[in-house]
């Protein structure tokens, strides 16, 4: 094998020391003290393999490698160096390492490109801190103005504008951030799969040839906040019980729709929150993923229609905000193709795949071709600290990703 397994291994437990929440999990939100103790880890390390580190606009870390042909169009490679609320250590890391891999093994090797080559450390890709899921790529896409940014605001009320200020960015400037069509010649991810199906089947490597659809709203309930005691039931407008009946018709519109169609509730906040209050406010989340974007559109219509049905019954006024709406993206049959006969040549156990995650991969597929590779989750599981993957089978998919990127960025034999 080209890679290194133990760099590869250094990199994911370096980067799971920056945690807001040991012991439970890894914690890192975009723009916080862990995100920039992770960043100067990145950079580093980028700068130890020869690589020429800035950050754009949106606050994502870049390292380039020039290549021979100037002005061509870059090989970006990469993935997201944020993390869940106490979510795993690979989701993320795992995707850029392999890019830091790749451009390790470039670097030691004296492999001379056609093309340059950008490793990229995305933020903001899962949303966690401000809602504003796959942030990175769409700010490289030209799909986040600075409206956008004011909007979108943390637990604690800071907005991202703010936050992006705070750490030093200039959010005025976030259009400088879009990548120019033709500017990317491809846009490469690795990822662990999150789903059992590698595990299941034995596989080692998953060429992924589609990622679903993927609608994230929120919901806000507005009841009359009350005495518990005191109101008679048919006199109230109880937020909760309003948001209740309407999670309870949100899982079965899911499950009429069908064809491994999904909705999930994953956070709902209460106010004022006492036991003796009849709750007057309550938010939640809704996520709707499905590789046919018909299906997102007729559970999200018809969670609106539920909505308005559930509001006159129970008095409560509801209002809905689409967060996030990106369709079912293909991946690029050509990295695709290119992809299968390397696993082929590797001699590596692999199978075409669906990703019912998201990945900024769909989000770049409107600035370039994209491809992207799966190793094998324990498990099938992710967003836990039982997040894992054996060192030795990522390196595989490593060296698909590494010998995917050599033939793009048409490396010297
Ligand atoms: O939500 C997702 O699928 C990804 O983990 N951001
Ligand atoms: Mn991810
Ligand atoms: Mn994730």
């Amino acid at each position: 094998m080209w890679t290194n397994q133990a760099r590869i291994q250094r990199d994911i437990e370096e980067l799971a020391k920056f945690n807001a929440t040991p012991g439970q999990g890894l914690t890192r939100f975009s723009l916080t003290a862990e995100d920039r103790a992770a960043r100067g880890y990145l950079r580093q390390e980028m700068h130890n393999c020869g690589l020429r580190v800035y950050e754009d606009a949106a606050g994502n870390l870049v390292g380039r490698r020039e290549g021979e042909q100037a002005d061509a169009p870059v090989v970006m490679i990469g993935s997201h160096f944020d993390s869940v609320k106490g979510g795993g250590n690979f989701d993320g890391p795992a995707g850029v390492s392999a890019a830091l891999e790749t451009a390790r093994v470039l670097h030691e090797r004296d492999i001379k490109t056609r093309f340059p080559i950008e490793v990229v450390a995305m933020i903001e890709e899962e949303g966690a801190r401000f809602s504003a899921s796959l942030y990175g790529s769409r700010a490289m896409a030209g799909l986040i103005d600075t409206a956008q940014l004011q909007e979108r605001k943390d637990a604690a009320g800071i907005s991202m504008y703010e936050a992006l200020r705070q750490f030093g960015f200039n959010p005025d400037e976030i259009a400088a951030a879009r990548r120019m069509p033709g500017s990317v010649k491809a846009f490469l991810e690795l990822h662990i799969e999150q789903g059992p199906i590698l595990e299941a089947e034995g596989l080692e490597v998953g060429i992924v040839q589609e990622i679903v659809g993927i609608h994230d709203m929120k919901i806000k309930i507005n009841g009359r906040q009350g005495h518990a005691g005191t109101i008679p039931m048919h006199l109230r407008a109880d937020a909760l019980n309003a948001a209740a009946k309407m999670i309870v018709r949100i899982a079965e519109l899911a499950v009429e729709e069908g064809e491994g169609t999904v909705a999930t509730v994953g956070w709902l906040s209460v106010k004022p929150g006492g036991f003796n209050i009849i709750p007057g406010e309550v938010e939640f989340s809704v996520d709707i993923r499905s590789g046919k974007r018909q299906h997102v559109d007729n559970v999200s219509r018809r969670i609106g229609e539920a909505l308005q049905e559930i509001s006159s019954s129970t008095g409560v006024v509801a209002e809905l905000s689409s967060l996030m709406n990106v369709p079912p993206v293909r991946m690029a049959e050509s990295i695709v193709d290119r992809q299968l006969s390397i696993c082929e040549r590797l001699g590596l156990k692999h199978r075409l795949m669906q990703s019912g995650a998201g990945h900024d991969a769909m989000v770049m597929a409107g600035v370039a071709e994209v491809g992207l590779v799966f190793v094998p989750s324990l498990d099938g599981r992710s967003h836990c600290p039982e997040e894992w993957t054996d060192y030795a089978q990522l390196q595989k998919g490593v060296e698909v990703y590494l010998h995917t990127v050599l033939e793009l960025a048409e490396a010297e034999s």
